[in-house]
Order: C-alpha cells, then sequence, then structure tokens
C-alpha cells in the first residue's frame, strides 16, 4: 500500500485530497499543529468522518520547525508528498510578513531538505499559486508568464516554486518534485475569510435574518474560481506522470467579486443593494491583483486534466450549502 504524506490536511483542500487518495487505496497521513488537537470540532471539522472511520494518521508537528518535520518524515516514509500547509491568507500576510516567510519558505525547505535525506526517492508535490503572477505580464496566464507577485504571500510561493524546481533539476538531488500553479479554487469547505465563502456564508445568514449587512473590499478584483474537488485530482495526476513538471491549473473563465454577490444573492432572490457595501477599508489590499485568469491548456494534454465545475455551479453548490450549514447552526 502506498504512503503519502499530506501537509495542510485540516484546511480546505488537504481534506478533498485526503479523500482522493484513501479511494485511490493510499494510507494517509497528515502533520497537524498540535493547537489542532485541542479542539477536534473546530480545526479537525473537514477531517472529522476519516478520523472516526480510523482511515488517516496524523502526526503533529509545525512546518517552521526543522526537527519536526524530520521526525514526521522519518517516521512515515512517504512514497508521495503533498505539501500544501502555508500562511494562506493573501490579506494577512501584507500585515505579517515575517510568519508568511517564515512558515511558508521556510517551511517548504525543511520538507524538501528532509525528504531529500530520508526519502530520496518520494514524490513531491508543492503547492504553487495564481498570486505568483501578481501585476499579470499577459493574460491568460500560463506556465511561461514571468512571476510579478504583489504581496509576502506570492513572494512566499515564488520562492517555494524556486526550491521545488531547484531540488528537481540539481544533477546530485534529481528529486521528483512538481509544483502546480493553481487558481483560485472554492467549496462549502473554503475558509470563511475568503471572499466567496464570506459572501455565501454571510448572504445565507441574512437569509435566514441572522445578518443585515455584508462589508468587502474591492468589488472589481477579478478571480479564475474552479472547485477544490478538481483541483486537487489534478494534484495527484502530476506526481502520477513519467516526468516531474510544473502545471497550470485553472478553469480558463475570470468573473468580479461584484458578478460572484449578484449570483449569490440573485439565486437567494434578495437585492444586493439592499445589504451590500464595498470599498470597506479594512478589506481593501495595498497592492491589488486585479485581473487574473489561467490557461490550462498544458494539464489538459499532459495529465488529461479539466475542471468539471464552472463559475454558476460552484456558486450554486456553496449557496446551498451554506443554507443548510447556517439553518442547522441557528443561533450561533
Ligand atoms: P487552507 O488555509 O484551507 O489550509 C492551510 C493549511 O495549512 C491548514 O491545514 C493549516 O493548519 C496549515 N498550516 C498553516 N500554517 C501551518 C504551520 N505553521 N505548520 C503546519 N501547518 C500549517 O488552504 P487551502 O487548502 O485553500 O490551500 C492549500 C494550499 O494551496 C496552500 O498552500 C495555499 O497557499 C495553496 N493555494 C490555495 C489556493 C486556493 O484557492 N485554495 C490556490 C493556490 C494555492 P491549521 O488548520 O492548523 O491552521
Ligand atoms: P485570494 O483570495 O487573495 O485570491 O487568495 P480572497 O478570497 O481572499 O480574495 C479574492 C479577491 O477578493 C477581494 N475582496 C475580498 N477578499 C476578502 N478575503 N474579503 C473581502 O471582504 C473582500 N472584498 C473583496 C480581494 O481584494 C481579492 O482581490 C486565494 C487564497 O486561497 C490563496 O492561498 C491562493 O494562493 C489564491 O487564492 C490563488
Amino acid at each position: 500500500m502506498k504512503k503519502a504524506l499530506i501537509t495542510g490536511i485540516t484546511g480546505q483542500d488537504g481534506s478533498y485530497l485526503a479523500e482522493l487518495l484513501i479511494n485511490r487505496g493510499y494510507r494517509v497521513h497528515g502533520l497537524v499543529r498540535r493547537v489542532a488537537t485541542e479542539n477536534q470540532d473546530h480545526r479537525l471539522s473537514r477531517i472529522k468522518g476519516l478520523l472516526k472511520e480510523d482511515l488517516i494518521t496524523l502526526h503533529p508537528g509545525t512546518l517552521e520547525n526543522y526537527a519536526s518535520i524530520y521526525e514526521v518524515v522519518k517516521n512515515v516514509e512517504p512514497d508521495e508528498v503533498y505539501h500544501l500547509g502555508a500562511q494562506s491568507f493573501v490579506a494577512v500576510s501584507f500585515d505579517d510578513e515575517f510568519s508568511t516567510f517564515n512558515t511558508n519558505i521556510n517551511g517548504t525547505h525543511h520538507l524538501l531538505s528532509a525528504c531529500r535525506t530520508i526519502v530520496p526517492h518520494a514524490r513531491f508535490y508543492f503547492a504553487g499559486s495564481s498570486e505568483m503572477f501578481g501585476k499579470v505580464h499577459e493574460s491568460p496566464q500560463n506556465e511561461n508568464t514571468p512571476f510579478h507577485p504583489r504581496s509576502a504571500y506570492g513572494i512566499s510561493k515564488v520562492a517555494g516554486f524556486d526550491l521545488t524546481r531547484h531540488y528537481r533539476e540539481r544533477e546530485d538531488i534529481k528529486m521528483f518534485s512538481c509544483s502546480g500553479i493553481l487558481f483560485n479554487h472554492e467549496s462549502p469547505r473554503r475558509g470563511m475569510e475568503f471572499v466567496t465563502r464570506k459572501i455565501t456564508y454571510t448572504a445565507a445568514k441574512i437569509k435566514l435574518g441572522l445578518a443585515k449587512e455584508l462589508k468587502l473590499g474591492n468589488p472589481e478584483a477579478k478571480r479564475d474560481w474552479g472547485f477544490a474537488g478538481d483541483y486537487v485530482e489534478a494534484m495527484w495526476l502530476m506526481l502520477q506522470q513519467s516526468q516531474p513538471d510544473d502545471y497550470v491549473i485553472a478553469t480558463g473563465e475570470t468573473h468580479s467579486i461584484k458578478e460572484f454577490v449578484e449570483k449569490t444573492f440573485a439565486i437567494l432572490k434578495l437585492n444586493p443593494a439592499d445589504y451590500v457595501t464595498y470599498a470597506n477599508s479594512a478589506h481593501m489590499r495595498p497592492a491589488e491583483v486585479d485581473l487574473l485568469v489561467g490557461d490550462a491548456s498544458k494539464a489538459k494534454t499532459v495529465l488529461g486534466w479539466e475542471p468539471k465545475v464552472k463559475f454558476e455551479q460552484l456558486v450554486q453548490n456553496m449557496v446551498e450549502a451554506d443554507m443548510k450549514f447556517v439553518g442547522k447552526n441557528r443561533g450561533w
């Protein structure tokens, strides 16, 4: 039985990826921060079902600490490593550059270095991001588009991407290490701080009479939004190829924040003008990425990957899930 190690297993992507790997017959191990185990209903909520059925093994550790990463890799001896753990909120990276770099750059270096020493033949996936394109040099963006990050988060992902490629290209290491350059992907399991989930969750609360307003930042920012369940499949496919490489994963469609709001409120038969305000200073970014849209034709040709869920369906699924979620937790 193949063994996979996932960092970031408690997050949105980690939970979908764990399910996919279990279904494909892997024994799945996950790195978790000790604090996550203190309250099972909070940080472990996305993988609660898997834990109950004893389908995954959790290992305490933090990305910032080489010794703890080394121990986990030594104990698991994984065949495949999916490095998803990160300070993943772009907005926070403007306020806290240091911990973003520490977790995202050092964390990636620690894991690559431990794998190189203990399991040099393991296959390694790094969670790169469309934020690496930042102030885009062309549209749509593909694997050859130059990087121009606009946040500490974006800079940290460029560093992680370069480290991953370096470990692949160094003649004395030659690791099977790949980066996915993933554009935004969402789901009912998306963290509440990200704009899509903030919109669907708050709109559901408004519909059920539990909230009165939704305050947002830049309405004109555009994103290429896909479904997380589709995107974790691409991660797995990258590690099943005969050669390691990097791939853009995207839908090729772009929509503004305002469009996402309008679609959500239309589904709920509400008028957004009655509830939504924009340009709230707390949610504006000091450097914005205005138009991100990906060209995933390499992934289609080489991996045979295509997104199944597109914008309209994604919004519909998230709204329906949040109506159930808010309804169930009424009074929170
Ligand atoms: P989430 O924010 O949902 O999950 C982040 C995960 O990282 C959590 O499990 C979190 O653990 C873990 N983590 C954070 N800091 C540390 C640390 N110091 N040590 C160990 N673990 C840590 O992210 P997503 O699932 O959405 O994204 C997965 C990865 O893909 C991230 O690297 C993200 O940057 C990247 N990405 C995401 C995209 C998206 O649209 N979702 C697009 C492109 C890239 P805890 O539960 O303890 O906080
Ligand atoms: P992003 O996602 O920064 O693209 O990073 P987020 O949902 O936070 O922002 C998307 C866009 O929405 C605008 N926006 C707001 N954003 C938030 N969070 N809250 C608001 O109230 C709000 N109002 C407007 C933002 O300015 C931005 O333009 C996500 C993360 O998953 C990263 O880890 C990942 O690498 C990238 O996607 C690709």
